[in-house]
């Protein structure tokens, strides 16, 4: 060692040095590779914005006697020295100017103002408040509990991020739904289903012991949006998880994640005491099965002592459930609410069941266009056990009836399970939306389906109503008062789109997913439109040009996408299994409602799927006043129109068209939509960083080709069945049929290599 250390000449030490100092220097840059996401945090761009700020926050009180409150103000201090370039350190006594942040066991100013001025303010919610006190200024950060100040603190400095006023505040908020969940489907060996962002970002090999940054970041990143809970292994399950050596895995992650108020909650595989407990059966009305599972829950606890819960995927697509023994899904999901309930614990059981029977052994044949109407099979499976399920158990339903389409009407479910807690599902990763590489904003999608009426309880039951339980407890929430009345369980779960790529999300708009996702969640009230501007000031920039062209672009992006892949109430027609791309042709997937063409049902009169009372009649499970709003092809919302009816393709549409011209010019609008973001997109290379500017345009670029092919194959497909010319106008198809049905894609990413 000496001897080599000799050998270094005074060159090399200086080339060293050199090196050294410019990769400091880089390190310090703001460096846009898309980690920070929203929490970027930069010098307040404007001058006057800047001296006010500054003013206004001349001192920090902040007692920390909890690690949640200690990384509270953490956050704040850290965040405010760089928003402000100006150094706080927190201190005993209050000043002029100063923020003073805590719950009522931290300050007695806090508990004198909570009880008088927010008597209502529930659990975790917090409030921002300005008052003079004692001829000082004071801006309140407060909360009853830990949690709710560091919810309060990221709130606060996202007014200062988008530049909002702060010398006058009285802001109180409160989360709409209990449970705000990340589903992960990512798998032991890290690989994820349906992941389009790199390998997982557990790390399982290296855990306990080493423990990534990111799990930090991550943490962080979802208490700033509310997020408080993350089922952290896939739903198609692995019982490994559930043995000694990864709950001390989980455990350790469990440990990084309190602090930030973040439980953690398992995949439970049902066959897990055969699996990994050496029993005999797992019929959930077998004692030894049930004490199988509370010892297990027992173990889990005294190494998780604030463990969520199981989230369940049974009977569905080969997963193993009740039904393989003979019982129901009441007699599975009440086994685990038994086994957690002592402890706290919660059964997120999902509703996601469309067959339990294995498909070789399926009465659906391949081509049995008469097969079960697999829409109906949720609500056929899950109504007859309304109120049936324990208190500890929501049944988590996907928003519409078969799977994350580009649009789908909400899931029937969401109106009839009126004594039964439903957890709403959706999708952040884009498995139906153009996986890794398509710009589309899902808020829309989201707040359509939860702005829907169901009509459960009279008029004005939104699915979002159903979810936060006011729709069947009114009055729960008395929005005077921001308060809750009763608590039955509520939550929403967002299937994650985070891997590891440095980004998160791969394509720099699946960040918007995820924020808009913990945004809504938390308040569903919240409108698409107001997310998307709350998210690009923080995430690129306050620029009046910037904020308003990425606006339009989000905004524009999910009608889109919807256009050149689903227009008119198409669904489920892309490749098979890897459902990367167009395959409407495609007919041989081992069951019938596996197959495209059971789904469009495309022939010489005309296309759509009869689910009218002529047809399946799933439109029978709706309450009356949403089934008469689709049940008329003449006067059924176009964008569901294929949904539920089979027309002719002369069917005269709202616009007077025929109906095969208004489906090619939708395809055509999808595609000139895309070209039309590009431009946008370009209009902003000065305001945007260059990295992302170029990575998002290479993005676009992928988009359009992507858009064009879903419009030329489906156009050319359809087009054998209608016999119609292309009407005009259209960029036409540059391929055959025959060349787009040949295309394959065996290594298309998010399949895990398990499909
Ligand atoms: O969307 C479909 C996916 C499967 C997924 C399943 C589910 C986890 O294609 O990959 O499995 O739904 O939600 O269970």
């Amino acid at each position: 060692m000496w001897n080599r250390m000799q050998t270094f000449s005074v060159g090399s030490v200086f080339r060293t040095l050199m090196v050294t100092c410019t990769l400091l220097v880089s390190l310090r840059l703001p460096a846009e590779d898309g980690h920070r996401l929203w929490l970027r945090y930069d010098r307040i761009d404007d001058a006057a914005l800047l001296a006010q700020y500054r003013n206004a926050v001349a001192a920090v009180v902040f007692p920390t006697p909890s690690p949640t409150l200690l990384v509270a103000r953490n956050e704040l201090l850290d965040d405010l020295e760089s928003l402000l370039s100006k150094k706080l350190t927190s201190q005993t006594s209050l000043a002029d100017n100063c923020l003073l942040a805590g719950t009522p066991s931290t300050s007695p100013i806090i508990a004198k103002l909570l009880s008088s001025q927010y008597p209502g303010l529930a659990g975790d919610g917090y409030l921002l408040h300005t008052q003079q006190t004692e001829g000082k200024h004071l801006l309140i950060i407060a909360a009853h509990s830990d949690i709710g100040v560091l919810y309060g603190v990221f709130a606060f400095l996202r007014l200062l991020q988008t530049h909002q006023p702060i010398q006058n505040l009285s802001v109180s908020s409160s989360p709409l739904t209990q449970h705000r969940i990340l589903d992960h489907w990512d798998n032991l060996n890290r690989t994820v289903e349906r992941g389009y962002a790199g390998a997982s970002i557990w790390n399982w090999h290296l855990l306990p012991g080493y423990i990534d940054q990111r799990y930090i970041d991550y943490a962080r990143a979802n208490a700033s949006i509310g997020v408080n809970g993350t089922v952290v292994t896939n739903v198609n399950a692995n019982s490994l998880v559930l043995t000694p050596l990864y709950l001390q895995k989980v455990r350790a992650l469990a440990d990084v994640f309190r602090p930030y108020g973040i439980r953690v909650y398992l995949t439970a595989k049902f066959s897990a005491p055969v699996d990994i407990g050496g029993l005999k059966t797992a019929d959930p009305l077998d004692p030894a099965v049930q004490q199988w599972w509370k010892d297990k829950c027992n173990e889990i606890y005294s190494l998780i002592p604030d463990f969520g819960g199981f989230l369940v995927k049974a009977n569905s697509e080969g997963q193993p459930g009740p039904q393989t023994y003979g019982r129901t899904h009441t007699d599975g999901a009440n086994m685990f609410a038994d086994a957690l309930a002592p402890h706290g614990g919660i059964v997120m059981w999902r509703a996601f069941v469309y067959d339990a029977r294995p498909a070789a052994t399926s009465s659906t044949s391949a081509h049995d266009m008469a097969a079960p109407d697999r829409f109906k099979q949720a609500y056929a499976e899950f109504t007859p056990f309304d109120g049936k399920f324990k208190p500890n158990v929501l049944i988590q339903v996907k928003n519409g009836p078969i799977d994350f389409q580009p649009r789908e009407p909400f899931s029937p479910l969401f109106g009839a399970m009126s004594r039964t807690p439903l957890m709403m599902e959706f999708q952040l990763t884009q498995e139906y939306l153009g996986q890794g590489t398509h710009l589309v904003y899902e808020a829309p999608l989201f707040k359509e389906v939860l702005d829907a009426d169901t009509y459960a309880n009279g008029k004005g039951s939104t699915v979002a109503r159903v979810i936060d339980g006011s729709a069947y407890h009114f009055p729960m929430r008395d929005p005077a008062q921001d308060v809750r009345l009763s608590s039955p369980l509520t939550g929403m779960a967002g299937v994650s789109n985070i891997g590891n790529e440095r980004n998160w999300t791969n394509h720099p708009f699946g960040q918007a997913n995820w924020y808009a996702f913990g945004r809504l969640a938390w308040d569903h009230t919240l409108s698409a439109r107001e997310i998307a501007d709350e998210w690009i000031r923080q995430t690129f920039s306050n620029d009046a040009a910037a904020v308003s062209t990425i606006e339009k672009i989000m905004m524009a992006s999910r009608e889109a996408i919807v256009n050149y892949m689903t227009p008119l109430g198409l669904h489920h027609i892309m490749g098979y299994n890897h459902h990367f791309g167009p395959g409407p042709w495609l007919d041989n997937a081992s069951r019938a409602d596996w197959n495209p063409v059971y789904y469009h049902r495309a022939d010489a009169y005309g296309i759509g799927f009869d689910r009218t009372p002529a047809g399946s009649n799933a439109l029978a499970q709706y309450q009356p006043q949403v089934r008469q709003q689709w049940l008329d092809s003449n006067t059924c919302d176009e964008k569901f129109l294929l949904w539920f009816h089979h027309v002719s393709w002369s069917h005269k549409m709202k616009d007077g068209q025929i109906f095969w011209n208004e489906l090619c010019n939708r395809y055509q609008s999808g595609v000139d939509t895309v070209k039309w973001m590009q431009r946008q997109w370009q209009s902003l290379t000065s305001l945007i960083d260059k990295e992302r500017f170029s990575q998002v345009s290479m993005f676009l670029g992928i988009q359009e080709k992507e858009a064009e092919w879903w419009r030329n194959a489906c156009i050319l497909y359809f087009q054998t069945f209608s016999r119609m010319p292309i009407p005009a106008g259209g960029g036409g198809p540059d391929q055959t049929l025959e060349y787009y049905k040949s295309l394959r894609f065996p290594y298309a990413p998010g399949t895990g290599g398990s499909l």
